[in-house]
């Protein structure tokens, strides 16, 4: 069905997904194994591995060797860098920063990206992504020499989205950046979805299942958790059922 295909049925489907974001360079390899693993059994949609530093092709082929067998979910790659591609991933985010002030980031390591999806990895799907950057934008703001769109100026982020639709991407992701102290607030979320019809992703900051609820009401597509895992496990299944109950009861 190809994983595209797999996200927008699912989102069809419940109104909202839930997607883990795990990044090697903050876990062991047996860490990744586990929580991989316990987001699957809690009902997360899909898996996104990826960091803004630190991680080689060599540590991802390891990672996601051990995993490939274990998960029904699919495994996409948030990569942060060209070398952040592994054969043992489903498909990958081709991602742009749209709001970069570097050319390098908008379409300059996706030229180099690819060339090497065509030479290297050709079972990897790519899915298109506008990535987005609000607010905080963490360490990838840093790095992508990003110009976060202030947390409340919903215009300027309205622009940007419907610009990625008009341009063709697949997919859109708003990121106030990983650890961020507040998440991208919905009210953003729910005026872009009134114009925007892509799949609208949220992620970045978002530490409880109320935030992660009102995102999926605001009419968040997909819910994106990383770091809470890390810090406070024991929220994560609450979590997903917030956005999947915050997806359903906007639909109805
Ligand atoms: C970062 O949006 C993701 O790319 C997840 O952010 O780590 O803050 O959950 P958190």
């Amino acid at each position: 069905m190809g994983i595209k295909n797999y996200l927008v049925n699912r989102i069809a489907e419940l109104g909202s997904i839930h997607m883990t974001l795990l990044d090697p360079d903050k876990v062991s390899a047996n860490e990744f194994r586990e929580l991989a693993l316990m987001v699957q059994e809690y009902g997360s949609d899909a898996l996104m591995v990826g960091g803004s530093l630190g991680i080689s092709e060599g540590q991802l082929d390891e990672y996601l060797s051990a995993v490939k067998d274990l998960l029904k979910i699919p495994v996409i790659l948030f990569p942060g860098s060209v070398a952040n591609l592994s054969k043992y991933a489903d498909a990958v985010f081709f991602l742009s920063v749209l709001n970069s002030a570097d050319p390098y980031f908008i379409v300059g390591a996706q030229i180099q990206a690819s060339v090497l999806l065509v030479k290297k990895f050709r079972n990897l799907e790519p899915i298109s992504l506008a990535y987005i950057i609000v607010g905080d934008g963490g360490a990838v703001g840093y790095v992508s020499h990003a110009r976060p769109i202030p947390y409340d100026r919903d215009d300027i982020a309205l622009a940007y989205a419907y610009a990625a639709q008009l341009m063709g991407f697949d997919m859109i992701y708003l990121e106030a950046g990983s650890g961020a102290r507040e998440s991208v607030r919905p009210r953003m979320v729910s005026r872009i979805k009134q114009l925007v019809s892509k799949p609208l992703i949220v992620g970045g900051g978002i530490k409880d299942p109320e935030r992660a609820a009102e995102l999926a009401l605001a009419g968040a597509d997909a819910v994106v958790t990383g770091t809470i895992i890390e810090e406070k496990p024991e929220l994560i299944k609450d979590i997903i059922r917030a956005v999947h109950e915050g997806g359903s009861s906007r639909r109805s």
